[in-house]
């Protein structure tokens, strides 16, 4: 071999191996960039406080989990204390980071910190409830086989290309020729493993963050008082450590002390696998809660709750009832295994005097919250898609600074005729149904002066609606009774 020889081989594999570095760089570190920065947003009813938690998941393996907490309704006084402790853990020994939750819409920021991966909860209390938000803090991901293999292939391709290159080597042609073949199989095996590594990562990092079902296991934890009233009949309990049954949840309601009319009370529901009797903990966020409850009185007043996680399969909220009787409980979430979205529904009762319900207007015009509100729902018929508008103005002005409300312009709720003709509560027969508008927000962020919804009534009679929007970080509720013909005229 020539020197002229010699040198055209050593060019060769130096042009190989810059072709090389250009392509590999950038693959090698955009692999490096799908860290989770997952962003959580959930409503908490605690206490006699509506707060609106930003959970912005830690890094992988743990760090900075920054919260931001905003208060709205109803100003309370005094703070809240935020901590991250581990699954059941006192919330005091997570450093507590007390927050102002006051003034109403003034957003707080707090840096709670992880300090390994695995299950965490974000604990707030008020000083007599801690609510317990789960949240899975991902595991630090090793690195894929590839990126050794391109790593090991360039340095290796390096070394060995610079020693070819080295004068005393050059004397030595066989040894030069070597070396630069150990170098091409290096290059090679490096530009292979990046090639080939689209493939092998694709969906790699499967550790989302947020809210994530902790493993339970309680079986027979749940409470049994109040008056449960299973959506469905109970199973044979065949699997109670099982936490991956897909079985209908069973909720019971009960409250703390003697439910009386106009007294604070808290109600506390505990949630059970309707097939395998475990305590059900695999909810996930959805529509911005864990739980969104409804809980409609006797006289028809509805209060949209998120009740607070206090511990596994067990949710509180407070509430005062404004007239004595049965009421009527809804639990809508969503279970991460094959459970999916689901309501689960009981009733309490509350001691006192339950006056005659007087029904809510029908639709048309009325007053609500300072505005005017023209709700419209033309010719319900059953089984027939149907639209219900609100249209908002003020002084004549058209109202259009809706607030979005969990992620949604409006929510209308619709309980359906029971057997007795009317909307109750507390009969299963009695259809639930919740319906968004999902119209996008205008182009300062806010909605209105109309807030629509599709719904289709299942069956005719008499119906009670609510449809709800927020403004001034203030829920607005109008109700609604809506006489429903059936679908052709009877004989
Ligand atoms: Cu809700």
């Amino acid at each position: 071999m020539t020197e002229q020889q010699r040198r055209r081989s050593v060019w060769g594999v130096l042009v190989l191996l810059a072709a090389l570095g250009v392509l590999l760089v950038p693959a090698a570190a955009s692999a490096h960039e799908s860290l989770p920065t997952g962003v959580q947003r959930i409503e908490l009813s605690l206490g006699e406080r509506s707060l609106a938690l930003t959970i912005t998941a830690p890094p992988e393996g743990g760090g900075r989990m920054p919260v931001v907490v905003l208060a709205r309704g109803e100003a309370v006084p005094g703070g809240v204390t935020l901590a991250a402790v581990r699954p059941g853990a006192d919330a005091s020994t997570g450093g507590p980071v007390p927050v102002p939750a006051a003034p109403v819409g003034q957003p707080h920021e707090v840096a709670l910190t992880t300090d390994g991966p695995g299950a965490w909860e974000v604990t707030v209390s008020d000083g007599a409830q801690t609510a317990r938000v789960p949240v899975t803090v991902a595991a630090t991901t090793p690195t894929p086989g590839w990126v050794w293999a391109v790593r090991v292939g360039a340095v290796l391709g390096a070394v060995t290309l610079i020693a070819a290159l080295a004068p005393a080597v050059r004397a030595r042609p066989r040894l030069a020729l070597a070396l630069g073949g150990v170098a091409l199989v290096a290059v090679t095996v490096a530009v292979t493993a990046a090639v080939a590594a689209p493939a092998s990562t694709t969906g790699a990092p499967a550790t989302a963050t947020g809210t994530a079902p902790v493993p339970s296991g309680h079986a027979g934890h749940a409470g049994h008082g109040g008056a449960a009233m299973p959506p469905t009949p109970a199973a044979p309990a065949t699997a109670p450590m099982s936490t991956t049954s897909s079985g209908a949840v069973v909720l019971s309601a009960r409250t703390t002390s003697d439910a009386r009319a106009g007294v604070p009370t808290d109600l506390v529901l505990d949630l059970t696998d309707g097939s395998s009797g475990a305590v059900v903990d695999d909810l996930t966020i959805h529509d911005e809660a864990l739980i969104h409850l409804a809980v409609i009185g006797p006289d028809g007043q509805l209060s949209h709750l998120h009740p607070v996680r206090t511990a596994p399969g067990r949710y509180e909220v407070r509430m005062t009832a404004a007239t004595g009787g049965r009421y009527g409980v809804f639990a809508e979430m969503e279970r991460s295994g094959e459970g999916g979205h689901q309501v689960a529904r009981t009733a309490f009762d509350v001691a006192g005097p339950a006056p005659a319900a007087a029904p809510a207007p029908g639709p048309g015009v009325r007053d609500v919250a300072g505005m005017r509100a023209d709700v419209a729902v033309p010719d319900p018929v059953a089984g027939r898609p149907t639209q219900v508008s609100l249209t908002l103005d003020e002084g004549g002005a058209p109202v259009t600074n809706l607030q979005g409300w969990l992620g949604m312009a409006g929510h209308l709720m619709v309980l359906g005729p029971g057997t007795g003709g009317g909307p109750d509560p507390t009969d299963p027969a009695s259809a639930f149904g919740h319906v968004h508008d999902m119209a996008p927000a205008g182009p300062t962020g806010t909605y209105g002066p109309r807030i629509a919804f599709d719904y289709t009534f299942p069956r005719a009679g008499r119906y009670a609606l609510w449809l709800q929007v927020q403004r001034d970080l203030r829920i607005v509720t109008v109700p609604v009774t809506v006489d429903v013909a059936p679908e052709s005229p009877a004989p």
